[in-house]
């Protein structure tokens, strides 16, 4: 992990993260957002967790693997605090220095549900990992793809079925799914300001138009000097 800059980072840019369960559709909706914004001329950096960093790739691989499921969620937690550690460090508080809009695959978000709501992991130490991972870097906008778990399922068959083999979070039941839906909501619920809620359930198409409305609103709020144009319609 690089040692840590004891100075605040003037976040320039903007750091908007996507949440929601297996095949809610994070990806798709990133690369489609990644080109309306760079059409209108704004700089956009596209990266994920686990992951996004070199630390973060290589311990993606321990998580992702189920190398380390044997340890039990609090482990688990660690490790994902741990690549979002060096994450954070090393490419998103430069990107956002830089003036780039940083769309993320995945944030604390999916700790707090996966590790803590369907882990039991506690708060308290979930909190702690949050404080030391993300120090003074936390989202502007979290937009949580929400999905019927068993529509998500389905994508996610049928892209296996494509040859793509099945992670070790995507082996989980439905029941698991449906928790972890349920955390997601709670955490909206609980932090209106930077989570909103996108029916993930609809075509690519309107989705994004739903995503970029969103996106747009905070633009205007934060006075960018370029509005997002909706490309899709
Ligand atoms: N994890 C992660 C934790 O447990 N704790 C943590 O702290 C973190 C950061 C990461 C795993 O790690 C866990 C959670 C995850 O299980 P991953 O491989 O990065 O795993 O995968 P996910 O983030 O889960 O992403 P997925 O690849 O499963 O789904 P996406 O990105 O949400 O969905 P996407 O866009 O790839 O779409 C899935 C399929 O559906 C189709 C696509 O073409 C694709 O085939 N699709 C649609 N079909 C119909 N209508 C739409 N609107 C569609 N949108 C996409």
């Amino acid at each position: 992990m690089p040692p840590k800059s004891t100075k605040k980072t003037e976040a320039r840019g903007l750091f908007i993260t996507f949440e929601g369960g297996e095949g809610a559709g994070k990806s798709t909706q990133i690369k489609l957002l990644q080109k309306a914004l760079e059409k209108d001329g704004f700089k956009v950096v596209v990266t994920r967790e686990p992951g996004g960093s070199t630390g973060g790739e290589a311990v993606r691989h321990v998580l992702l693997s189920g190398a380390a499921e044997p340890f039990g969620p609090e482990m688990e937690a660690i490790l994902f605090a741990a690549a979002r550690s060096d994450h954070v460090e090393t490419l998103i508080k430069p990107a956002l220095a830089d003036g780039s809009i940083v769309l993320c695959d995945r944030f604390y978000d999916s700790t707090r549900v996966y590790q803590g709501a369907s882990g039991n992991v506690s708060r308290e130490l979930l909190s702690k990992l949050e404080e030391v991972a993300c120090e003074d870097c936390w989202p502007d906008l979290t937009l949580i793809l929400d999905i019927d778990p068993k529509e998500g399922m389905r994508r996610a068959v049928a892209r296996r079925n494509k040859g793509e083999p099945a992670d070790r979070f995507e082996k989980e039941a439905l029941a698991l799914q449906t928790i972890r839906r349920n955390a997601y909501l709670d955490i909206a619920e609980a932090e209106p300001e930077r989570c909103k809620i996108v029916d993930g359930n609809r075509g690519e198409k309107a989705v994004h138009r739903s995503i970029v409305k969103l996106v747009e609103n905070l633009l205007q709020e934060r006075k960018l000097s370029r509005a997002v144009r909706e490309k899709s319609r």
